[in-house]
């Protein structure tokens, strides 16, 4: 070879590392016995047993194979009978009809799922298992019309009016001659359609609903309480699943033998069937279900697992990392949840627009442990409508060997940690701590837009210097050192100090906010007697003090308190000493502004 050619080769190579590099550390992480992937201790195929175990996972992964296998069939039916009628028919404006059948091709997927989550609710859809298939037939469709549409551009019709010719009718000619001559491209468009459909995240998660959690909606709620070793297995396995099945897809069209496709096809198959098959089952036909929609890190599988046990029912959880993301939800109207948690402001939002189901406080004997600070408070006088579940600050964590002492949200804006900061994706948040460190003195509940503009300047001036936007699992991303300075909330910093010694968490002194968050019951829940008897499970102090203890945010159940150890009792970051609460502020409902406030924050995160 010569030297250029190996040049070009070597580029080559660099290419497919850089694409490929990223899956290939996934891939080896997925075998280390060690759950950090800082460190390589040993070969294991131990992650991939503990998936077969996975209850959750294995539920997902069956609602992807039913959902994919279902749109799959119609979508392949519906779009090589589309591709037929253009090939067979002129239409008038033939191109630009078909062209449109390409459009969902091109059309962002986040238009495609918006306008589908409108469509659903304008129909009364309740969002579920129904509303992801027809959402994926809807783009798959195209793919197979592509498909089908190419190898029938070099079709030889001669054969058809040759059939024709001796004898057979329109429909024997479409069994006997066309089907089969186009079946390469039919199989290679109805696998694409598979493929496509076991991998779609972004249409799903707006038109998924409770108990439609397909497989990469539940890897993307795993990812958010930490990458774990299982989450490295079951993408690996997805990953290969679907590009075999791609390969097998792209063998067909290039009109390679079906024994060749029928080896990877087969294989990919047999992955995704296989822990299928294996894994345990799913919830019982007929049992009671709570659809359960909470913050991530909000609650233990452990505290669930005891409640299923005690009521013999199942939980189904969904995690969301913002209240725009429950409002949103709960606004499109037909989400299936019998409990959710809102925080203080947005249970106030909720309630003026009749948006949850009246308490029957005769059910909740437990509600008589809370604290009554925490009750009958203007959000909701008379806990009409939710209970307090957590509460907690907003502050700063940071590695102090990194940083020194920190005491003030201007840290956040020096230029010096340029690429070690990380701030919430929350634009109550954001915008409250640049309304604190503004020189006028404004509070977080500010609704004066001259002051909300100001604030959003002062995060643009901020942006170049924040290495990420994260509501979810910034304790993490602090915790593996790839940030120094995280804005976020107590509960996962009081633990991350407890994993690490060097990590210190600290209520700036121009003050900050504190959150209480809520249990509610929306209204039109499937199952309101059991959104009940959740709600007064957690308010029970043994309960409520275990939830404290494994999540670390602040509990409101004073007969809970006095069950946790000293440790907790006494930590700072959970339950804050009085000149801490001195200056906080609770983040009330801002009326028309809250409109304002999520229009600036999208400003500030869109911006270059
Ligand atoms: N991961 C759980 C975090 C809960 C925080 N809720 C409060 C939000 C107030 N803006």
């Amino acid at each position: 070879m010569n030297r250029r050619g190996s040049g070009l080769g070597l580029f080559a190579l660099l290419v497919y590392l850089f694409l490929y590099a990223p899956i290939l550390v996934l891939a080896a992480l997925s075998f280390n016995e060690s759950r950090s992937s800082a460190l390589w201790e040993g070969f294991t195929f131990a992650w991939y047993l503990k998936l077969l175990q996975n209850a959750q996972v294995m539920q997902a992964l069956r609602t992807s194979l039913i959902v994919a296998f279902v749109s799959t069939v119609f979508s392949t039916v519906l779009g090589t009978a589309a591709a037929l009628a253009f090939h067979r028919h002129r239409f008038r404006r033939g191109a630009a009809i078909e062209a449109l059948f390409a459009l969902p091709i091109v059309v962002p997927e986040i238009v495609i799922a918006s306008s589908m989550v409108l469509l659903f609710a304008a129909l009364s859809l309740r969002l579920g298992l129904l509303t992801v298939v027809l959402a994926h037939v809807a783009f798959s469709i195209s793919y197979v019309v592509v498909v089908v549409r190419a190898r029938l551009a070099g079709f030889d019709r001669t054969l058809e009016e040759a059939a024709m010719d001796l004898g057979a009718g329109p429909w024997r000619t479409l069994w006997t001659v066309t089907l089969p001559l186009c079946a390469p491209a039919i199989l290679a468009g109805a696998l694409l359609a598979f493929a496509l459909s076991i991998d779609d995240y972004v249409i799903t998660s707006f038109v998924a609903g409770v108990g439609s959690t397909t497989l990469p909606l539940q890897i993307y709620s795993m990812v958010r309480s930490g990458v774990s070793p299982e989450i490295n297995a079951v993408s690996t396995l997805l990953l290969l699943a679907t590009s075999l099945l791609l390969l097998a897809a792209h063998l067909l069209e290039r009109g390679k033998p079906a024994r060749l496709c029928a080896a990877p096809a087969g294989l990919g198959l047999a992955l995704l069937a296989g822990p299928f098959l294996i894994g345990g089952p799913a919830a019982a036909a007929g049992e009671k279900v709570l659809n359960l929609y909470i913050w991530s890190n909000y609650i233990a599988p452990e505290t669930l697992a005891k409640f299923e046990a005690r009521h013999g029912v199942k939980v189904n959880v969904d995690l969301y990392d913002s209240n725009e993301a429950l409002l949103a939800k709960l606004q499109a109207g037909n989400a299936n949840y019998d409990v959710v948690c809102p925080s203080n402001y947005a249970v106030a939002i909720l309630a003026r627009q009749e948006l949850l189901h009246p308490l029957d406080l005769t059910a909740l004997p437990n509600l008589a442990h809370v604290d009554p600070a925490f009750l009958d408070r203007p959000h909701d006088p008379g806990n009409r409508l939710s209970i307090p579940y957590f509460w907690g600050t907003t502050g700063i964590a940071y590695r102090k060997s990194r940083t020194g002492p920190i005491d003030s949200w201007a840290a956040l804006w020096e230029p010096r940690f340029k690429g070690r900061i990380l701030m919430l994706d929350d634009a109550r948040e954001t915008l409250g701590i640049a309304l604190l460190l503004s020189r006028d003195g404004h509070g977080v509940n500010e609704t004066d837009e001259r002051a909300l503009r100001q604030a959003k300047e002062l995060l643009l001036v901020q942006k170049p210097l924040v290495r990420t936007y994260n509501s979810a699992d910034f304790d993490q991303v602090l915790l593996a050192g790839d940030v120094w300075l995280a804005q976020g909330w107590s509960g996962q910093f009081a633990r991350a100090m407890d994993e690490d010694p060097d990590i210190e968490y600290v209520v700036p002194k121009e003050g900050s906010s504190f959150f209480l968050d809520s249990l509610a019951i929306p209204r039109g829940a499937p199952n309101p007697a059991l959104g009940h008897a959740f709600l007064d499970f957690v308010m029970e102090p043994e309960i409520a003090a275990e939830i404290c203890m494994t999540m670390r945010y602040s509990t409101p159940n004073r007969a809970a308190r006095a069950l946790l150890p000293a440790a907790i009792r006494d930590h700072p970051a959970i339950f804050p000493p009085p000149d801490v609460m001195n200056r906080v502020e609770l983040l009330e409902d801002v009326g028309d502004a809250t409109v304002l406030y999520d229009r600036l924050w999208t400003e500030v995160k869109s911006a270059r």
